[in-house]
């Protein structure tokens, strides 16, 4: 399905009394409210093609109709998210769920609906149809040599493919770890995997860079290789300049303190992407925002302050990503959510007064401090996030357009209810 341009416009004309109002209002108060919106129109978030459709868990999965079916209908649907939102102009493929079989027309589709490709993924947490041997115990942290091996080429391949599609980074998850005690030298395994690492950093272009996500537990829920943001920062410093490290939210244990976590791996220049979704126990990957929005707006804070403090550009300088797949809403509208909490609290963000944080730093004033942060953070930015979708001719209100444009309906004219998305 296509959206019109007068579609949006229309929904526009009849948000727009209303918007104008609150934006006017708003933008009253907060002196950088232009420059906030320049940032907000530039920033995108990419869209992962595994989000597309429902998630599941090892119970069960219940399919919500009309889901895409290729990765040509993965990119209608992303396509069909950053018209609505002007926000979400990359997609993040996974191998082998999105091999494209000619790159060159997948590329062109990719302009026509203004993507372009973020990070390739790559898959030894499970074994596909054909696949020569398990990674039932690890992957590139396995004993067995040829499984490694296996393992590494899989990820080269993964660089191929994304070489011809124009992506410039490979991210690797890996399930690898232990389940019960005694079950694997701990040594050995990281110095597996970091062989494994070196091998595919080897076959990385010049201008590539790889990110190695960590994960606190699950599926392997003894130990996991690399476990933690101190375990991936020592591999990706083993590995060299072009590794990085990258945090996704539901990854760390209970309570961890991410936004610190964030703030050092800026620091040393050793953060490369991120993974957003939210969590009340676990790798929950719910909306973004939707339990723990001050935690997203503190760590929204520190990125900020430390891309600015090391002049990275916040738009392209790290890479942004959704990592989300439940089972209850409609992927598209949840994918909707998801971006505009990110829209949220960056603004809040750009809203902190830095100087006077830091004024009240020094002088140990621990009150005005937590005043300053709330501040920001209470302040309702919706309107500056919407007058930067008006601005980039996006809907107002997406989700709200999304429902009125009937998409999923019209998807499943199309494509049918009893779709399944390959993936999850
Ligand atoms: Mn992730």
């Amino acid at each position: 399905m296509k959206i019109e341009r007068y579609q949006i416009d229309e929904h526009n004309r009849s948000l727009s009394q209303g918007h104008q109002r609150r934006f006017e209002f708003l933008a009253q108060d907060i002196s950088r409210a232009e420059e906030i919106i320049q940032n907000l129109i530039k920033f995108q978030i990419a869209i992962p093609s595994w989000a597309l459709g429902t998630g599941g868990t090892r119970f069960g999965r219940f399919s919500g109709g009309g889901e895409p079916r290729s990765l040509e209908e993965k990119m209608e649907d992303i396509g069909l998210m950053h018209q609505l939102n002007q926000s979400s102009g990359a997609i993040s493929l996974h191998i082998p769920w999105d091999i494209p079989e000619n790159a060159q027309s997948v590329k062109v589709l990719a302009a026509q609906y203004g993507l372009r490709f973020d990070a390739m993924n790559s898959n030894t947490f499970k074994d596909q149809p054909g696949q020569e041997l398990s990674y039932k115990f690890g992957s590139m942290q396995h004993v067995d040599r040829a499984v490694r091996k296996q393992a590494v080429d899989h990820n080269i391949e993964v660089i191929r493919h994304g070489i011809e599609l124009g992506s410039k980074s490979l991210t690797v998850w890996l399930s690898d770890g232990s389940c019960f005690p005694g079950q694997l030298n701990f040594r050995k395994a990281f110095q597996n995997t970091l062989e494994s690492l070196q091998e595919v950093y080897a076959a990385l272009p010049d201008d590539w860079k790889i990110f190695v996500e960590y994960k606190a537990f699950e599926p392997n829920f003894y130990s996991t290789t690399v476990g933690d943001w101190g375990q991936s920062l020592l591999f990706t410093s083993k590995l060299g300049p072009k590794a990085y490290t990258l945090v996704d939210l539901g990854h760390h244990l209970p309570n961890a303190n991410i936004e610190q976590i964030v703030s050092l791996l800026l620091m040393e220049g050793k953060l490369g992407g991120f993974h957003f979704n939210d969590s009340k126990y676990g790798d929950d990957d719910l909306t973004a925002g939707s339990i723990k929005p001050y935690q997203l707006f503190l760590i929204f804070n520190e990125l900020v302050a430390g891309m600015d403090a090391k002049g990275i550009d916040h738009a392209t300088g790290l890479g942004w990503m959704i990592d989300a797949s439940h089972n209850v809403k409609d992927p598209l509208e949840d994918l909707l959510q998801s971006v505009e909490a990110i829209m949220i609290a960056y603004a809040q963000a750009l809203l902190v007064d830095t100087a006077a944080l830091e004024q009240a730093r020094q002088e140990n004033d621990v009150v005005r401090c937590q005043e300053i942060l709330q501040s920001a953070f209470r302040t309702d930015v919706r309107p500056l996030v919407s007058e930067a979708r008006l601005r980039s001719n996006a809907a107002i209100n997406p989700v709200q357009l999304f429902r009125e444009l009937k998409v999923r309906e019209k998807l499943i004219g199309e494509r049918g209810l009893k779709t399944v998305a390959t993936g999850l």
